[in-house]
């Protein structure tokens, strides 16, 4: 039987870049909530899931693959094996060893440092011109860690950093002016954790800086809003047990802007040292321009006294965390 005349699809076809490999390392809540964000987004294929525990990872697998008549992604695959991954045009690092009962921070640390060689020696083999996403927690140290382990350039690993945060912090402002959360630009920077830095000199809300809406952002309820965003976290927690859904779609977006080379400004954890007086080899977020070549730029703005200070201090902060793993 013969196979009939080609058909062209134009109208309405969007055109997909090629190499869309995208391979994601932990099949937790944060691994499965990002790989369920790219399957609804549309923009990976194949997705590979790789876990430890290849059973889970397979489970997971499989009940995405179950999700098939509802999506486009042709091949969604996983297992313990990373030769899976191999050809990936990018590979994000959600595995982790959870902090157990009486062990120290420095402890999990180290756990969580033995488990990234791994790992990364295993990915760089497979997919040497991948871009590397590390969202393991604390994220910026084992970025920083993953970047000496993997010896690639700068442009090519980095770590999801405040894009996060920077959501929620849109998501509170909108909260409090009434407007969608959509108008609202803004974001923290600094570290992922309890030393991020909200930039309110940047701050707009539907194109007009918050000096333009009377007496909203007072002093009183900016504290309010990033408050809330630091108790984010606490609240998850105790509410149900870990945080996923939020962190699964600003990676999505990360890996969105890469692989449809869209240049847009995240806020992802790279190196500082350069900016804003600082001297040593640390890790934190600052606004990159994302592409087919991963971090293309980075865009650190203008900030005032007082927020220059605070990511100063989050440096000084993250150095000191640092230097218990160059030990
Ligand atoms: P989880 O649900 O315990 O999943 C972790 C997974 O990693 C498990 O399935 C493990 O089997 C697997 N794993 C452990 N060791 C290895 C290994 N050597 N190789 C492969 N897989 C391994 O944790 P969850 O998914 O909730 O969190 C994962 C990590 O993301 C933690 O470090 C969190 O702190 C971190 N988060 C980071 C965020 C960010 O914004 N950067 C946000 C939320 C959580």
């Amino acid at each position: 039987m013969s196979a009939g005349p080609a058909v062209e699809r134009v109208d309405g076809h969007v055109a997909l870049p090629t190499g869309r490999k995208v391979s994601i390392v932990g099949a937790g809540s944060v691994g499965v909530a990002i790989g369920v964000s790219l399957l609804a987004k549309n923009i990976a294929d194949p997705l590979v899931l790789i876990d430890v525990d290849g059973n889970k990872a397979l489970g997971e697998v499989q009940d995405m693959q179950h999700s098939s008549a509802f999506l486009q992604t042709q091949q969604i695959i996983g297992g313990n094996d990373y030769s899976l991954t191999e050809g990936s045009q990018i590979c994000i690092v959600t595995a982790g060893a959870r902090q157990k009962p009486g062990q120290s921070r420095t402890d999990m640390l180290e756990a969580n440092i033995k488990i990234m060689k791994h790992i990364i020696t295993e990915l760089v083999k497979y997919s040497p011109d991948a871009i590397i996403i590390i969202v393991s927690n604390p994220v910026d140290v084992l970025t920083y860690a993953a970047w000496k382990i993997s010896g690639l350039p700068l442009n090519q690993i980095f770590g999801s950093g405040t894009h996060l945060d920077s959501s929620r912090f849109q998501y509170f402002i909108g909260k409090l002016s009434g407007f969608p959360v959509h108008l609202i630009k803004a974001q923290i920077l600094g570290e992922h954790g309890a030393s991020c830095a909200p930039i309110w000199s940047g701050v707009s809300v539907a194109g007009h800086p918050i000096e333009k809406f009377g007496n909203l952002f007072t002093e009183e309820n900016k504290k309010f809003v990033f408050e809330q965003v630091l108790q984010s976290v606490p609240e998850l927690l105790r509410l149900k047990g870990y945080t996923s859904t939020a962190v699964g779609f600003a990676v999505a977006d990360q890996v969105e802007s890469i692989l449809f080379n869209k240049s847009k400004a995240i806020p992802v954890s790279t190196l500082v040292k350069g900016f804003y007086g600082i001297e040593e080899d640390v890790f934190l977020s600052l606004p990159c321009l994302l592409g087919n070549s991963g971090i293309s730029t980075v865009l650190p703005p203008d900030l005032n006294e007082h927020e220059k200070h605070l990511f100063k201090a989050s440096a000084d902060n993250m150095f000191k965390y640092q230097q218990e793993i160059d030990d």
